[in-house]
């Protein structure tokens, strides 16, 4: 994906006007968390920096990128992320004018239906976050038991983004171990890593701490399956409410409300999501198998080549590997449903 915001050394002139660089950690209304050197700064955008983001109109008819509309007129997409590394000008306190975005490493992002043009079902792309190590989908062994099209969903999303996955399961306490396992073994056999936890006993813990340890990674996953409990168990300082269910509505309190960055200890953060949709954003130009790691080896071998959409068509590669084992009959019936 292309980063649609300016950015030009901004080293070079940093130095002249004591600007400084951070990474966005949250944001709300207009301000932004920036984490610099150890303390948290409490940013705005400057006026400058909020006339040059102009959020180029994905509408292909509109043949150039100058359909733009700026972005004081969206409230969905914003052009600054969580992980965003941005330079700032300080003010007083611990304040500071941020100037500039810097280049993305990466997005991870999710296409939305524009809610003023619902009713054309009209797309947006819209950031998570930016500069991410590793997606995290997490799933709870038990309350709520795993969907698999879901995780295939997320892993999907991650592929298009060109981020490594690290699948986690919680709630291993409640759950049927067995069952779960050979569910899981499909996600390793492709080249998943899969970690077990539970935040209620502590098992798988501290392993799990290890794989995020010094990166930055993105919890994503159903509401009520452990997200926040589990970023609370890996750094017990954190105190972050989790969800409680109401008995009277049987509905979920202090879930999860927006989309925030925790520093890890020694380095790296997580952002934690609240259960949120996530379909990716995929390339029209791109066979969607080859989002699908253990059916790149079988694209190229179908007899209607890059026809082939592998559902129906005869000699198809990939169906044949499906018959043959090699593929596994789930992930491929999530495949046909993307
Ligand atoms: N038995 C058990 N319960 C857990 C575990 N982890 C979380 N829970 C419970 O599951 C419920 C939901 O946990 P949360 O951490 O709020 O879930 P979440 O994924 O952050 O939910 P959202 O913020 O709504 O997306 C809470 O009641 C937790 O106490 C676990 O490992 N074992
Ligand atoms: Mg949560
Ligand atoms: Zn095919």
């Amino acid at each position: 994906m292309h980063d649609h915001i300016e950015a030009h050394e901004p080293h070079e002139d940093a130095r002249e006007d004591g600007a400084r660089t951070g990474t966005v950690f949250r944001k709300g209304r207009g301000l932004y968390d920036v984490r610099a050197g150890g303390a948290m700064v409490r940013c705005s955008i400057s006026n400058k920096l909020h006339k040059r983001l102009l959020y180029p109109t994905s509408d292909p008819s509109s043949g150039t990128l100058r359909g733009v509309q700026r972005v004081a007129d969206i409230e969905v997409v914003d052009p600054i992320a969580v992980g965003d590394e941005i330079s700032y000008v300080p003010g007083d306190g611990e304040t500071g004018m941020i100037r500039e975005v810097l280049p993305r490493r990466n997005t991870l992002a999710r296409s939305i239906t524009d809610p003023k043009r619902r009713s054309q079902g009209r797309q947006l792309t819209q950031v998570i976050a930016a500069n991410v190590d590793q997606i995290v989908p997490v799933f709870a062994a038990a309350k709520p038991k795993p969907r698999w099209h879901l995780l295939d969903r997320y892993l999907l999303t991650a592929e298009a983004a060109g981020i490594p996955s690290l699948i986690c399961v919680t709630k291993i306490d409640l759950g049927d171990g067995e069952a779960l396992d050979e569910d899981l073994e499909v996600y390793r056999r492709i080249g998943y890593r899969v970690m077990r936890t539970s935040s209620k006993t502590g098992e798988g813990v501290d392993a799990f701490r290890e794989a995020i340890a010094g990166r930055t990674s993105v919890f994503l996953g159903k509401s009520g399956v452990g997200k926040t409990s589990l970023l609370n168990a890996l750094q017990p300082g954190l105190g972050l409410l989790v969800k409680e269910i109401s008995g009277s509505t049987g509905k979920g309190r202090h879930a999860t409300s927006h989309l925030e960055m925790f520093p890890l200890d020694g380095g790296g953060g997580v952002v934690d999501t609240p259960g949120m949709k996530v379909f990716p954003v995929l390339d029209d130009g791109m066979d969607r198998a080859s989002y699908f790691p253990e059916m790149r080896p079988h694209l190229g071998r179908c007899k209607f080549g890059a026809d082939c959409s592998h559902s129906h068509e005869p000699g198809c590669g990939i169906k044949e590997a499906v018959e043959a084992g090699d593929i596994d009959e789930r992930r491929y019936q999530s495949f046909l449903k993307m």
